[in-house]
């Protein structure tokens, strides 16, 4: 096949007619004159298209895969037209006269199609084009502005410190180029492993097909099946991995601003919660801790005995979580860099000279992470502070952020692209490897974290981040605003994060630039106390926004939703498991359970937290009613126990300490006491808020929260069934795992909705009971035998 000038000097060409192919156990290579695509078999859902203009692969390790799966069970035919690779789910047919691929299920249904060509490249690029549906959504591409539903912009990937989130601001600071599609009927997902400069356009350029590019010869993506969202998801953190249990204090309430110091500052702010009876677990030091920026180092006027200080918030249920920058400054009294340049530890210009760029502490040196030596190194040197009692380790500016190039363009003030990574013998410029940078930092601190603590889970929080970011790091999403609009934005891009395997996700609460209203300040704290990472941020020249700033009213606001946070511990926890054991979003949008309903395909201003909490957050100012959309099923008003049949809109009430949320009948919600911070208390007293179907199950998890014995099966889970009846319900509770002793002593089960006094209640234990005629709850206390207990009720 031949080429063509589009404009000078660019020259398009695509792969041709394939002359010649080979199978080798999974693995099938297609040549073409000019280029090679090679198709792996992984399983029955999921292939692997590395296509190459050069006619040889890189073969780089992956730095987010870690486990490919080889699937040799499939056939392959050789017809006319086209090679077809069946395996039993997909079939992937490749075109002989062009080389372009066609998925189909085994229906036959095309669920994924290259259309004109397959590849096409430039002397820079490699694109690949897909036939595009008008039905067809399109969810994931990881941290992006807009709504939930992706289709209609071009979006480029390239970690960028981009301080101005407007609406259609991109690219900003993470890379996952996981495009999730979905055509109303089947699911299938696109993962681009290249950590160059990509761009998904999902129909700005036209709407009958979209594109993926990388800035490279070389294209590398996974294609998986679903047909579900979920399958999806759950196939691609197989390949990614998933986020591992993080310590149970990160689900508390966490405190942050540029910059709290000195000493006695954050020993008084630690007290003010305390006295106010605010919960929080977590304050955050940012850069001002330091001796002038020099990471792994203290400011010791301001902090002259940063063990003490942290020994004694520890004490008090405070854990300090310090920001860890990548820039090193050049500093030849400094040994951090020293010792860098002495092992050869940084990024290097082709010259073989170090480059320096300018961060927060000047002139520095940005360690070159893709090196294991560095990684290793730069885990280590956190001893200083982890060995001193930090808990957790703040990544930022790791895009990486350059001040030395100053440019209205965001996207250039990064290291430039010549610089030169090692990347353990496959040495490429910085523009290749660019993507994995904060990356492979949080991988090198995550390492160092479990060398120096190997008792404890590692906490750790990253601005930027390449997909697989979930086995090391939760993020949070940067520099947004104290803006209405950006409380609003934050839901589609924190439930797209999570639908991109990352579910430890959240943004700054409140707003970190400009100054927050009390109303935003209440709103936000209403969204953020149902946002897995919860922390409330803002900026060095910001009006003070601590949750008791705003005066009574909001700060009551704040103390009632943390406290609901506390409260939600045991049900939050159980889903931080069950998404360590799935790869799933816990924020999710209804599209991922209501797949069917078109209403909720691009549903961005509600969510699910979990498996039985809807939340309908208030999102803009004056506003004291919002229209609320029910999925299928029952709904019930957590406030007040009315109980809505789904697939309708309502209009509820939600004056500003109101925040709108709604429990999906058939659910088993756990609830501990009110504490002050996680661990404060053994939750001795487990109280269930039942909220009945005909039939509910649910399965809860405990361990120390703390540990890594759960590893070891130091842990229990507990199962819950409902069954009503005409004339009553039964109740069991049966632990199926008792590895661990979670020292409780009762259970309070709250059945909600029980319109009549009950006339027998049997359990198997001692119990006691009361019901609450006005609020028709019937609440019966019994103890935890921890052996099978039935109950049994009859109106
Ligand atoms: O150039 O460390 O997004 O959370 O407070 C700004 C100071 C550097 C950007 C982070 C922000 C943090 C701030 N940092």
């Amino acid at each position: 096949m031949g080429f063509w000038e589009t404009q000078e000097n660019v020259r398009v060409q695509c792969t041709g007619k394939i002359d010649k192919f080979y199978r080798e156990g999974n693995t099938l290579l297609f040549y073409s004159e000019k280029a090679v695509q090679r198709v792996k078999v992984l399983s029955s859902n999921c292939i692997r298209i590395t296509f190459s203009s050069k006619k040889t692969f890189l073969d780089i390790p992956s730095f987010a895969v870690v486990n490919e799966p080889i699937e040799e069970s499939f056939s392959v035919q050789e017809k006319d037209e086209a090679i077809f690779i069946r395996t039993k789910e997909i079939t992937a047919s490749i075109d002989k006269q062009n080389g372009r691929i066609i998925i189909s299920d085994s229906k036959g249904n095309i669920i994924s199609e290259d259309i004109d060509y397959g590849f096409s490249w430039t002397k820079d690029t490699v694109k690949c084009k897909k036939k595009m549906s008008s039905s067809d959504h399109f969810y994931g591409l990881g941290e992006k502005t807009g709504y939930l539903d992706k289709k209609g912009r071009k979006y480029v990937m390239w970690n960028t410190d981009e301080p101005t989130h407007t609406p259609t601001k991109d690219p900003l600071y993470k890379t996952i180029p996981l495009l999730i599609t979905f055509n109303g009927h089947y699911a299938s997902g696109i993962f681009v492993d290249k950590t160059c400069k990509l761009w998904f356009d999902l129909g700005e350029e036209n709407n009958e097909y979209f594109t993926f590019e990388a800035e490279d010869f070389e294209m590398d993506y996974y294609f998986i099946y679903g047909p579900g969202i979920k399958r999806v998801i759950s196939t691609y953190c197989d390949l990614t991995g998933k986020m591992s249990l993080p310590p149970m204090w990160a689900l508390g309430y966490q405190q942050c601003r540029f910059s709290y110091y000195p000493e006695e500052m954050v020993k008084s702010l630690a007290d003010s919660f305390r006295q106010k009876d605010i919960p929080c677990d977590v304050i955050y030091l940012d850069i001002d801790y330091m001796n002038k920026y020099r990471v792994f180092t203290w400011n010791s006027n301001r902090f002259p005995d940063p063990e003490k200080m942290l020994k004694e918030l520890r004490e008090k249920g405070f854990k300090v979580v310090t920001i860890v920058d990548p820039g090193v400054k050049k500093d030849a009294e400094y040994d951090v860099y020293v010792e860098g340049v002495k092992k050869d530890l940084f990024c290097k210009q082709v010259t073989g000279e170090i480059y320096h760029g300018k961060v927060w502490p000047g002139v520095a040196a940005f360690p070159d992470f893709s090196k294991e030596e560095t990684r290793q190194w730069w885990g280590e040197k956190h001893q200083e502070l982890l060995g001193k009692g930090v808990a957790g380790i703040w990544n930022d500016m790791n895009e990486p952020s350059d001040f030395s190039i100053e440019s209205q363009d965001r996207t250039l003030c990064t290291v430039p692209n010549d610089v030169i990574m090692d990347n353990d013998g496959h040495p490429r410029t910085f523009a290749k490897y660019h993507n994995s940078y904060g990356f492979n930092m949080c991988r090198g601190t995550y390492e160092g974290f479990k060398k120096i603590k190997p008792n404890e889970r590692p906490f750790m929080v990253t601005r930027s981040a390449y997909a697989g970011i979930q086995r090391y790091s939760s993020v949070w999403t940067g520099d947004n605003h104290s803006w209405w609009e950006h409380l609003a934005a934050s839901m589609p891009m924190h439930m797209n994060i999570g639908l991109s395997g990352v579910p430890f996700v959240g943004g700054d609460v409140g707003g970190f630039q400009d100054n927050a209203t009390p109303e935003l300040f209440a709103r936000w704290m209403q969204l953020g106390a149902f946002t897995p990472f919860f922390r409330a941020h803002s900026c060095i020249d910001t009006k003070p926004h601590e949750p008791w700033e705003f005066g009574e009213e909001v700060e009551d606001i704040c103390r009632k939703y943390i406290k609901l946070r506390y409260k939600l511990l045991p049900y939050n926890y159980n889903e931080f498991y069950k998404a360590s054991q799935t790869g799933l979003p816990i924020m999710r949008p209804l599209v991922l359970e209501y797949a069917d309903d078109e209403d909720v395909h691009n549903l961005c201003d509600q969510f699910l937290y979990g498996e039985s909490i809807m939340i309908a957050p208030v999102y803009r100012p004056s506003t004291d009613k919002r229209c609320v959309y029910l999925p299928e099923g029952g709904w019930y008003d957590y406030w007040t126990d009315k109980v809505y049949e789904g697939k309708q809109y309502i209009l509820v009430d939600a004056p500003l300490d109101t925040l709108p949320i709604f429990i999906k009948c058939g659910s088993i919600i756990p609830m501990a006491p009110e504490m002050n911070y996680v661990g404060e208390k053994v939750v001795d007293v487990l109280t269930l808020e039942i909220y009945p179907d005909k039939e509910t199950t649910y399965s809860l998890y405990e361990d120390d929260g703390l540990s890594n014995r759960y590893k070891e099966g130091e842990y229990r889970i507990t199962n819950f069934e409902l069954m009503v009846n005409q004339d009553g319900l039964s109740f069991n509770i049966t632990p199926v795992h008792k590895g661990y002793d979670v020292k409780r002593e009762k259970y309070v089960l709250n059945f909600h909705d029980i319109n009549k006094e009950p006339v027998k209640i049997q359990c198997t234990d001692e119990f006691s009971y009361y019901y609450d005629v006005h609020k028709r709850i019937l609440s019966i206390t019994l103890k935890d035998a921890k052996t099978q207990q039935v109950i049994t009720v009859n109106y």
